[in-house]
């Protein structure tokens, strides 16, 4: 109860959304509307902050990771992507196993922990370059986790393997993958993805696909592009099913709103995403998705200012490392590509909170001056 007198907003329609919150109830689809629609930015982030330090405390996550984009050359002509490209369009890169195992090695002296691998739908690559890919990885870098492809990419590599996704999943689980990234999930309902990423498996599909990787075993995260063609409907439908998934499997560990660049793609006349919606965002995704147990906000996408005032509406992940980003800067972010270890430290302490790099399953990972153990 001394929480609830702490609240105090302008918004009186508020009060009805933070006395569920405060009482741990969960949030309808008419409720995420009203926090969309409030002006009250800190009333909002306070009830977010709230249900982040219940569930954290200060702890804020982040990791040592490495991206790997092993091609670019997609079939897809997603309208909101500026990293695709057709085969024989400049620029197009398909990198040989060995160059995707140098490329991995090169961010290896910062001791990552975990392998980020996303890339085009490849009309020619065979499975087996994808079996082969995490075999070869595994192999030279035991230690590292493998977050390995978007839900849109284990669909299409059943496809051409002519397997079903379950075995797809199989395969690909016993050749090393230990996760799945949260990519391609954009927005669920079918008006905005006619739009956006028309050639893409539909929501069902992706969360099916979801479905099959958890019933696995394999965790996943799950994203959502916002800032486009989407309203807050879409926005709120795209939340709920995505927990209904969530209360069904409990294979997700973190949600990751993406703020859509627009930069470079055919939707570049739309307007960037504000301040304000980003952290709104950030705050909504907390209290909506009540059984997520992380929300990251991804300082490559935010830019690192937001990311860090995000720890304070609601955030509790700030991602890591990254190194050599690809598929924003191709869409315009002006951010750097990478973050040292000692930088991100500086941008949680800042926030007033406690960093704790963590290991892709969330486990602490304790560095020393010349081991790396993950804390069990
Ligand atoms: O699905 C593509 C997005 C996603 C653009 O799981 C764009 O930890 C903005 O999913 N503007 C892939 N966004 C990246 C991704 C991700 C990133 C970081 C961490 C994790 C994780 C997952 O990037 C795509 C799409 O939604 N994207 N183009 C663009 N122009």
């Amino acid at each position: 109860m001394a929480h609830l007198h702490a609240f105090a907003t302008d918004d009186v329609r508020l009060q009805g959304v933070a006395a569920k919150v405060l009482a741990g109830e969960r949030l309808n689809a008419a409720d995420a509307l009203l926090l969309y629609g409030t002006a009250d930015v800190l009333a909002l982030g306070w009830l977010a902050n709230h249900v982040r330090e219940h569930m954290h405390g200060d702890r804020t996550y982040f990791n040592v990771n490495r991206h790997i984009n092993p091609t670019n050359v997609c079939v897809a002509a997603c309208r909101l992507c500026a990293f695709g490209r057709k085969k024989d369009a400049p620029g197009a890169y398909t990198m040989a196993l060995e160059e995707a195992f140098s490329t991995a090695a090169s961010g290896h002296n910062e001791a990552v922990t975990e392998f980020h691998i996303v890339g085009g739908l490849h009309p020619d690559l065979p499975f087996q370059y994808f079996l082969d890919l995490c075999l070869g990885l595994k192999q030279r870098f035991p230690h590292v986790h493998l977050k390995a492809f978007t839900m849109v990419e284990i669909a299409y590599l059943a496809k051409r393997a002519k397997l079903s996704i379950r075995e797809t999943l199989v395969q690909l689980k016993a050749a090393g993958i230990d996760s799945l990234p949260g990519g391609g999930a954009e927005i669920f309902a079918d008006r905005v993805r006619h739009i956006i990423c028309d050639h893409k498996i539909d929501g069902d599909q992706w969360l099916d696909t979801a479905r099959t990787a958890h019933q696995l075993g394999l965790k996943s995260n799950a994203t959502m592009l916002y800032g486009h063609v989407e309203n807050n409907e879409d926005r709120v439908d795209h939340l709920l099913r995505l927990r209904a998934l969530q209360d069904e499997t409990g294979g997700f560990q973190t949600f990751i709103p993406l703020a859509f660049h627009p930069d470079n793609t055919p939707l570049q006349h739309l307007p960037k995403t504000t301040g304000i919606l980003d952290i709104k965002q950030i705050a909504i995704s907390r209290l909506v998705l009540d059984n997520f147990p992380h929300i990251k906000a991804y300082w490559q996408m935010l830019t690192p200012k937001i990311a860090q005032i995000s720890l304070r509406f609601g955030a509790d992940d700030i991602d890591g490392t990254v190194i050599e980003e690809k598929i924003y800067h191709d869409a315009g972010a002006t951010t750097p590509q990478g973050m040292r270890r000692q930088e991100l430290i500086r941008l949680i302490r800042e926030a007033g909170r406690e960093p704790v790099e963590r290991d892709t399953l969330y486990r602490p990972v304790i560095r020393n001056e010349t081991s790396v153990t993950v804390a069990v």
